[in-house]
């Protein structure tokens, strides 16, 4: 299958993250992409392509105007203030706080549009956010021309980012935008299968009250896992969209028996649901050696995955989302993809 990639991601880099109390290197790096890309190149997956250039409109059709607006002024207004380091959110309009009146300095407006401090700016992240969203609308291109499938190597990821909020190293949602563009071009259901380990909040979030895109996520429990406030079982819609929301919380320590269970369920509820396209949000940090999950895959897990996804024998279009064992990010992700097209 065909890969769309764009240099540009490597501009959001350097960052830096909160975790247990010290500010640390951010796991989600530039190197991430280089290694994925590296293995799609020697494993002869396919030729890889640089995206095209997009308006921000079908961004605007999962998310809010205004969000979408105020993300490219983030590190420029971050300057202007004069702040050093990242530009990253410190406070938040939680429950008994006023979540409906933007404030007027940068470092506020970064809470308010945010749900976390875990998706921070330098200097090149706008341009990264544009270019991930850019290969994500044209690797779906690629799949409505015709293609089997086509794989969009997205980074920043997207999953985590919701109508009006980024966090969890996502900005743009480049599942839900693409999910949302197939029907805006004529697909009558679009499905998505979030396998990253951590659950899909922002997507589900946007299409929660929908029955024309079904959402199913495979993850850690939010009981003891990031992102902790969404993703129970019993969130299955709402509105028209009830029962068209799926979500598989999994404990720590859940290996290939158990996910791939999940995974039969999951493709079950999809092949029922007959879309015209499937859209993964393939993230690959349910690896036994990633940093920061506590799932047990081993990459020969990763090649039945993508069997599993192609018996679905449906269109395809992987989104890359998480994965922080960089070492073998690609070996990983790029073994789903191999999977998939033998
Ligand atoms: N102790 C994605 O996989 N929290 N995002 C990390 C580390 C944030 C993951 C805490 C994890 C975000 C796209
Ligand atoms: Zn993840």
């Amino acid at each position: 299958m065909k890969t769309i990639f764009s240099p540009l991601h490597a501009g959001h880099g350097g960052q830096m993250e909160l975790v247990s109390g010290q500010i640390v290197p951010g796991f989600e790096k530039p190197s991430r992409a280089e290694f994925i890309k590296a293995r799609v190149e020697s494993e002869k997956l396919g030729p890889i392509l640089a995206p095209k250039e997009h308006s921000l409109d079908a961004a605007k059709r999962v998310h809010a105007s205004d969000y979408i607006d105020f993300l490219p002024t983030v590190w420029p207004e971050w300057q202007n203030a004069g702040f050093p380091g990242s530009a990253m959110a410190f406070t938040w309009p939680t429950r008994g706080l006023r979540g409906d009146v933007p404030p007027k300095r940068i470092d506020a407006l970064l809470g308010y549009y945010s749900f976390d401090a875990g998706a921070t700016f330098v200097k090149g992240t706008w341009d990264a956010i544009k270019s991930s969203y850019d290969v994500g609308l044209t690797a779906a291109e690629l799949v409505k021309a015709g293609e089997r499938a086509a794989f969009a190597l997205c980074r920043p990821p997207g999953h985590h980012a919701g109508a009006a909020f980024m966090g969890g190293y996502c900005f743009i949602n480049n599942a839900a935008v693409v999910a949302q563009w197939y029907r805006d071009q004529g697909a009558a259901r679009v499905a998505i299968l979030d396998v990253d380990y951590h659950h899909g909040n922002g997507t589900q979030e946007i299409f929660y009250e929908r029955d024309d895109v079904l959402m199913i996520n495979l993850h850690g429990d939010p009981m003891t896992e990031y992102p902790f406030f969404l993703g129970h079982a019993d969130e299955r819609g709402a509105g028209k969209g009830e029962g068209f929301n799926h979500n598989y919380p999994m404990q720590p320590g859940t290996a290939w028996d158990k996910w791939s269970a999940a995974l039969e369920d999951a493709c079950a509820k999809v092949a029922a649901y007959a879309p015209d396209v499937v859209v993964v949000s393939l993230g690959v940090d349910t690896f036994e050696k990633d940093p920061i999950s506590q799932f047990k895959l081993k990459s020969s897990d990763y090649p039945r995955m993508g069997e599993r996804i192609a018996k679905l024998g449906l269109p395809t279009l992987f989104v890359m989302e998480g994965g922080y064992a960089v070492e073998e990010i690609g070996i990983n992700a790029v073994g789903v993809l191999t999977g998939f097209d033998n």
